[in-house]
């Protein structure tokens, strides 16, 4: 029997590899064969059942799940997709076989030959020409194998790469996404001179000190007399470091297979890098034979930067800067895994044009090109090892098997990425309870690289205040704001608390996102934290035969929204059984990167700019940046005026540095009429950045010049009265459904998982039975009392209508009884005729917001069309809401239509759906839009809160029982 295949390797946990070289930073892309594109495969029940005689293909880099096997993507979040306990994996274990022919180059005679293959789950088997060459582990990182021994230069050789699908690793690769199968990163053949660099260690700090360490091997055996190496940073050389040498050489430390050297310099007036101002400098390693020719070399992007914790601040060059985070998985809709480098620049210019500033890279090693680009865009980035053991998690943690996993996948990642001047912190993994085998694998790091704290969520949680755990940041999950200020004032604080996730951004979600900022911003001890996270992982998917669409689907889909017969796919919507449904569409953005619209509150949260009112004398500007000054950014006044339409005029940013205002005067003659009046500055990027071209919106922080007057309702029109049915309900030619009371939306998925859902169908919101009790005529007045019976009782509802100038006044108010203590909403609703398709309105806008998600959107008159208000979240629910908003109309392209002037500002949604539309379907694609507008005015509305995971609605957000009372003003256009 093959060897490799009786070493049974996906049922033994203590081997981590078999023949894999030891990880390094020294990046060999360049000059590689890739040996991409479609390998000969055959997918196999289990490991050691026999080869058949027919192959199909599969493409490389890329999962099997999603190229036409049977063997389908499944989703599971903390539960392992199958029964055994570790280390065992189940007898079923679908095993990808990839072959094909390498031609290795005849100039690679007398060269060290190398394979990598870049990412693999979750176990590798490697074999040449049918002779075994090593084992990996460890899914998200790549493994080297030496091949010199096993290929030929001017050669063909076959390569197969067996991967086992579940094994002992699999436990420890519990992380929350959809479990596939397959090779998911490039594989290359490269060669070096035998004489290489084995690895380089760049360290450089804010004051222009550069360090570089470099080991040195042969393959061969005994390194060659005088070998040297030099270094070039941006066109000066760096001198090596006798006095390393000769320590090394009188302690006798180096021996001659192994060689270090050390390479220093010192840049003056550095140009030090930060999230805010990349720098980069270009640094070039080179390693010489004695007579001086080049036999290997090795480039570099270096950022000068230093970060510490002092007490109980992050500081990064010195600052304590805030961690605007988010959570990011390598995930694409089509690939399933696999991302490219457009698409990781994408992500990231995406991110950036939104205000983030920090990634986590959830939960293991992300591609290497987003470390890259990190470097080169700005982010501080959270780099986190891959280990989540979430469903055995104690049992695994202090288990002597999985030691060597621990220590090997942290110390892996640590040589891997460490010279990326955007990783700050180094993360043991997730979910994976605390134990021994976590403080081996801390005690690796923080002896190999103390340049950067380390944290673990899981060593933290015990006590925030410890000081002797895994983790130097207490990095909490989902815990409510006032429990991260009280103990940031309790005095018992003893290290930075930065929640490593928090926002859950599941479905129409992040309430209180501004009130977190609000409290870190006004907390010393309070710095920031992830939002959960990036991406709703959305798999396109054919509806007909339940197919992943898979590369090529291009084109598939816009805005968010898979294309007809098409549709994200979730957890059970691929026949899996066990499966955690739509948990895994819980980003901040689409499937497809199009943002929600979270992203526009977070990009106002996070604004660089800031306004603040000072009465008559003008208005104050803030720099709330760290590192950078304004003129990076250009800006325009504008002036929003409830009755008078929109001013502008050109603005001149002061020049401030960080944490510096200045006072500006009022850039308008604020007219003595035109009612409330609100400031923006809209702000833009002057020139092309590396993220956003020009013109960029990067903000647009306002501040409110005069309050509205009180409202007066209109004068009633004498001898008219409003025309009624025999139910009490409004007759008008322009609705097709007459207001009635509301007191349920479809549910978010914060209200499902939260409970809330399960209580408003108990007390029987989703159908309250309406009955009218009275309709009397007085006074040009039409009074309807009606009453709405659920299970808790009755819900008394009046509606006052009166004739008034062009259209009705409508007074309406709701008393709810005790028993109803938390619903979802007190207003109207109503539905109009077809045809009205555009909606224009004065109020916050024009993005989607509620009133615990409304710290963004700034006041003013916005218009959107009616079917792009509703926001197309993967399974239906509640949506297309605008807080504030003063007045509406909603308008034929004739210019016939009606507008509606409210009390004071309200909650408002026109869509095309009824609430009950939403909830009797599972995905977007099944919806089918009205032709006329639901339209919701509510008095009240329950804030998003994020119980899906983490905190509910907070209880200023919640709708209290008792009287609701609203009134509006319904006229034709
Ligand atoms: C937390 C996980 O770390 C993350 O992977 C994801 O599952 C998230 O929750 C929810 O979407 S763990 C949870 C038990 C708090």
């Amino acid at each position: 029997m093959d060897p490799l295949l009786a070493l049974r390797p996906w049922q033994a946990p203590e081997v981590t590899s078999w023949g894999r070289l030891p990880m390094n930073a020294v990046d060999r892309r360049a000059g590689a064969l890739k040996l991409d594109g479609d390998w000969r495969f055959q997918l196999l029940p289990t490991p050691h059942a026999p080869l058949a005689d027919v192959w199909s293909s599969a493409y490389v880099p890329g999962v099997w799940t999603m190229q036409g096997t049977d063997d389908l993507p499944q989703y599971t979040n903390v539960r392992m997709p199958f029964a055994e306990f570790p280390p065992a994996s189940p007898p079923a274990d679908p095993t990808g076989v990839y072959e094909r022919e390498v031609d290795v180059p005849a100039e690679w005679a007398g060269r060290r030959i190398v394979l990598q293959v870049g990412a693999a789950e979750s176990v590798l088997l490697v074999h040449v020409d049918g002779r075994p060459v090593g084992v990996s582990k460890d899914s998200r990182l790549a493994a080297e194998f030496d091949l010199s021994a096993v290929v030929s230069p001017g050669e063909r050789a076959v390569v197969r790469l067996t991967v086992v699908k579940w094994s002992d690793a699999s436990h420890i690769e519990d992380q929350d996404q959809w479990w596939h199968g397959g090779i998911t990163r490039s594989v290359l053949l490269y060669a070096t001179d035998p004489l290489h660099l084995a690895d380089v260690t760049v360290r450089a700090g804010r004051y222009g000190d550069l360090r570089v360490d470099c080991r040195v091997r042969d393959a061969g055996g005994a390194l060659p007399e005088g070998w040297y190496v030099s270094g070039e940073l941006a066109g000066h050389l760096l001198t090596q470091d006798t006095e390393f040498d000769r320590a090394n050489a009188e302690d006798d430390r180096v021996s001659d297979f192994l060689g270090e050297a050390r390479l220093l310099t010192t840049v003056a007036d550095v140009r030090t890098w930060n999230a805010e101002t990349p720098e980069l400098y270009d640094l070039t390693v080179r390693l010489h034979r004695a007579d001086g020719t080049v036999a290997d070399a090795s480039h570099h992007r270096v950022g000068f930067r230093d970060v510490e914790i002092d007490g109980r601040d992050l500081l990064v060059n010195g600052e304590r800067v805030f961690i605007r985070g988010v959570n990011r998985h390598d995930f694409h809709p089509l690939t399933g895994r696999t991302v490219s480098y457009d698409d990781l620049r994408g992500d990231l210019a995406l991110l950036k044009r939104f205000g983030f500033n920090a990634i986590r890279t959830s939960h293991y090693p992300n591609d290497p090109t987003l470390y890259d680009l990190a470097d080169e865009l700005g982010f501080y980035v959270v780099d986190e090892a891959d280990i989540e053991s979430h469903d055995h998690a104690h049992e695994i943690a202090d288990d002597p098997r999985y030691l060597n996993a621990f220590v090997d996948r942290v110390a892996r990642m640590v040589l891997r990425d460490k010279n990326h001047p955007s990783i700050i912190i180094w993360s043991l993994g997730n979910e994976s309870d605390y134990g021994a085998n976590h403080d081996a694998a801390a005690g690796w790091v923080r002896r190999h690289d103390p340049t950067r704290p380390l944290q673990y969520e899981g060593a933290a949680k015990l006590d925030w205040a410890a000081t002797d755990d895994a983790s130097d940041i207490a990095c909490p999950m989902y815990a409510p704001i006032e429990d991260c200020v009280a103990h940031a004032l309790s005095g018992r604080q003893t290290r930075p608390l930065i929640q490593c996730e928090y926002s859950h951004a599941m479905g129409n979600s992040n309430g209180t996102l501004a009130d977190h900022w609000a409290a870190i911003e006004s907390t010393p001890g309070l710095q920031g934290g992830f939002i959960w996270e990036f991406w709703d992982h959305g798999i396109l998917q054919h509806v007909n035969d339940g197919r992943p669409v898979g590369r090529g689907g291009a084109g598939l889909y816009d805005n968010g929204v898979a294309a007809p017969g098409h549709r994200w796919a979730y957890g059970g919507d691929f026949g899996e059984t066990i499966h955690d449904g739509a948990f895994i569409a819980d980003g901040v953005v689409f499937p497809d990167r199009t943002p929600k619209p979270v992203m526009s509150e977070h990009r106002e949260i996070a604004a660089p700019v800031r306004l603040e009112c000072l009465r008559h004398e003008g208005v104050v500007v803030g720099n709330h940046q760290h590192f950078r000054g304004l003129d990076w950014l250009a800006a325009e006044w504008r002036l929003s005026l409830a009755d008078g339409g929109t001013l502008t005029a050109p603005a001149e940013l002061p020049d401030l540095r960080p944490g510096e205002t200045a006072a500006v005067p009022l850039p308008f003659e604020l007219p003595e009429d035109g009612g409330e009046a609100w400031l923006t500055l809209h702000v833009t990027t002057a020139d092309d950045e590396p993220w956003a071209p020009r013109g960029t919106v990067v903000c647009v922080p306002q501040v409110r010049l005069r309050a509205a007057a009180p409202p007066s309702p209109p004068p009633p029109v004498r001898n008219r009265f409003v025309e009624v049915d025999g139910d009490g309900l409004l007759v008008h030619p322009l609705l097709t459904s007459a207001p009635t009371l509301s007191l349920w939306r479809a549910p978010t998925d914060n209200d499902e998982l939260g409970g809330m859902a399960v209580n408003w169908r108990a007390w029987g919101l989703d159908a309250l039975e309406r009955k009218v009790v009275d309709v009397r005529r007085t006074d040009g007045r039409v009074t309807v009392a009606a009453e709405y019976a659920g299970e808790t009782g009755v819900v008394r509802h009046t509606q006052v209508f009166t004739a008034v100038e062009g259209g009705i006044h409508i007074e309406e108010s709701a008393e709810l009884p005790d028993a109803l203590t938390d619903v979802a909403r007190v207003g109207s609703v109503f539905e109009t005729v077809p045809g009205l398709d555009l909606m224009e309105w004065y109020g916050q806008g024009p993005w989607e917001s509620y009133p615990d998600r409304a710290f963004g959107p700034p006041v003013g008159h916005h218009s959107v069309p009616v079917d792009e208000l509703f926001t197309p979240y993967l399974r239906p629910q509640e949506s297309g809401g605008r807080h504030g908003v003063r007045r509406f109309t909603l308008s034929a392209p004739d210019a016939t239509g009606l507008t509606v002037a409210l009390d004071e500002p309200r909650q408002v949604s026109v869509t095309r759906y009824r609430a009950e539309d939403l909830t009797s379907v599972a995905h977007h694609d099944e919806l089918v839009p009205r032709s006329g507008c639901v339209v919701h005015l509510d008095a009240a509305h329950r804030g998003l809160g994020t119980a899906s995971c983490g905190p509910d609605t907070s209880p200023p957000y919640l709708v209290a029982p008792g009287i609701h009372r609203w009134s509006w003003t319904l006229r034709a256009l």
